[in-house]
């Protein structure tokens, strides 16, 4: 569309604000702010207005009609079947002995709550040596392609704001030993903030305030950054996906993938018992049929304190945000079904961005663009009232200290009602759970070191080790164990039973 258009198209569509300062901008910058503007789907943008802005009466609507708990696969300890569970570690193992499966990581949030600047995957999160979130889990990753004998893909999504960062830590630090042509960071894409009269939002005279179109997008970026093909091409159909924020997590688990792919599942999750009624986790109910999650803020606290009759909690089954995705279900909720490659109008429409990387040879492109122009991914938007910094009518700067407009997210999770045969796994949040997401307090960097003190302290007294503890589990002293020397109980006792001398357990000590 030639810029007269497209600047007549947003006048048109009441958006032309966006255009106030057209006449003070230089080639550049009117270049840039067309780039922007092209990348902007007015017909999405007037449908989130319609349906999440302006609407008075309600709350943005979240449908809690004919909610059950999900039925849920429980761990052998807990009443689950001790057969079944070997059965799916089996076929985990067979399909990463196979080469079938890939990791990814969500890492384009913008992390405020911890207060740290930069990427969250850099954060130095183990208690001994600090490794960073991204080390933890590039041992991991590795530790495991180790034992299965198929060093495994690594895609990561990443954010405009903190792409070029993760690339330089990635390659300042040789990819932690992984083979850098198996570790793929593609940025995730933007939607248009709104101001409560549904206006699209000037960050500066010569740009909009565009924001992360939250982890749901991950599944769009995967099919545009070509993710999806390139899995294709080396043969792998199941995806392990987590968050950047949890050291704990075991980035591939041969239960869970098993049990996914036994059910043949489009989309599968862990869950853990909540530890309280109110705890702010997400609920796996059933709706229709259809597994779906509720977060917590959408559920009335009386549903959430819900009892059983033997008092445990109704809707007990928390998510954290761990899944298995198959390769196709990803494609077709990017609404790539149909194409064995990425549509070439949106190839088009990327390639006349002026900043968009340009495919490598193995055509994967790290930058994704935020509408795919024909593909309407049929997640929902939610609206996040938030502080959206922002210029006057004179251009001056605007730093709001209340909330003054609405951003746009998706959420990954709303894809489970879409998956056929979705399955719940219960995981134990000890050995699968400890985010870093405040400074302090719950979910800080100091409850997250405890807990992998705690769980390298139980892998050592399993193996036999003597072991000081509290009565919590945690060590008298600081120890750490490299995912390189044992990444859970049964890594971590094979290793330790090959040793020759074992140390003793006292404070500092680091294996590796
Ligand atoms: C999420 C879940 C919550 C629970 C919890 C477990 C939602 C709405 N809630 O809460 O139910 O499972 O996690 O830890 O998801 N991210 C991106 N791009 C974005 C936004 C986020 O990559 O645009 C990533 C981010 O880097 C992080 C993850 O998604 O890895 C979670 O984001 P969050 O911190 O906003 O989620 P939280 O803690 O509110």
């Amino acid at each position: 569309m030639h810029t007269d258009q497209l600047i007549a198209s947003f006048r048109s569509a009441g958006q032309g604000q966006v255009f106030s300062f057209w006449e003070s901008l230089d080639a550049a910058g009117r270049a840039a702010l067309v780039a922007q503007a092209r990348e902007i789907d007015l017909a999405e943008v007037a449908r989130l207005n319609r349906t999440l802005v302006l609407k008075t009466a309600g709350v943005a609507g979240v449908d809690l009609s004919g909610l059950t708990p999900a039925p849920c696969t429980m761990l052998p300890e807990n009443g689950g079947d001790a057969a079944q569970w070997s059965a799916a570690r089996a076929a985990g193992e067979a399909a990463l002995r196979a080469g079938r499966v890939g990791v990814f990581t969500v890492a384009g949030g913008q992390g405020t709550r911890l207060g740290y600047d930069g990427p969250k995957g850099t954060f130095a999160v183990t208690p001994l040596k600090g490794k960073s979130l991204f080390q933890v889990f590039a041992e991991k990753i590795k530790a495991a392609g180790l034992r299965y004998g198929r060093p495994l893909h690594w895609f990561i999504m990443t954010s405009h704001a903190n792409h070029e960062q993760t690339e330089q830590f990635f390659a300042a630090h040789r990819y932690f030993g992984l083979d850098r042509a198996r570790v793929h960071c593609f940025r995730q894409g933007r939607m248009p903030a709104v101001d409560f009269a549904g206006k699209l939002l000037l960050e500066s005279p010569g740009s909009l305030a565009l924001s992360p179109d939250g982890h749901g997008g991950s599944l769009r970026a995967l099919h545009r950054s070509g993710a999806l093909d390139l899995m294709q091409s080396e043969g792998i159909d199941t995806l392990s996906y987590f968050q950047v924020d949890n050291p704990l997590i075991r980035c591939v688990d041969p239960a869970f993938i098993g049990f996914h792919l036994l059910a043949g599942s489009g989309m599968s999750s862990k869950m853990v018992p909540k530890a309280y009624a109110e705890e702010k986790v997400g609920h796996f109910c059933l709706q229709n049929g259809k597994v779906v999650v509720i977060e917590y803020s959408d559920m009335p606290l009386a549903m959430q304190r819900e009892t059983n009759p033997d008092g445990s909690l109704r809707y007990s089954a928390g998510s954290i945000a761990i899944h298995i995705i198959d390769r196709e279900f990803a494609r077709r909720m990017a609404g790539g079904a149909d194409a064995q490659k990425p549509e070439t109008g949106n190839l088009k429409a990327e390639d006349s961005d002026p900043n968009a990387s340009l495919p490598s040879s193995s055509g994967f492109r790290s930058q994704v663009s935020g509408f795919p122009a024909a593909a309407a991914a049929a997640l929902p938007f939610h609206r996040a009232d938030k502080k959206i910094a922002t210029v006057d009518a004179a251009g001056r700067p605007v730093k709001p200290d209340k909330p003054n407009g609405v951003k746009f997210e998706m959420f990954v999770f709303d894809a489970l009602p879409f998956a056929q045969n979705s399955v719940v796994i219960e995981t134990a949040r000890a050995d699968d759970f400890s985010p870093v997401k405040n400074a302090e307090g719950v979910d800080s960097p100091k409850t997250s070191k405890e807990d992998q003190m705690r769980q390298f302290a139980r892998w050592l007294l399993a193996a036999g080790a003597k072991v000081e503890v509290d009565a919590t589990g945690l060590p008298a002293g600081r120890v750490e164990v490299s995912p390189l020397f044992g990444y859970d109980a049964e890594t971590f006792a094979e290793r330790w039973s090959r040793l020759p001398a074992k140390p003793a357990v006292t404070e500092g000590l680091y294996l590796e």
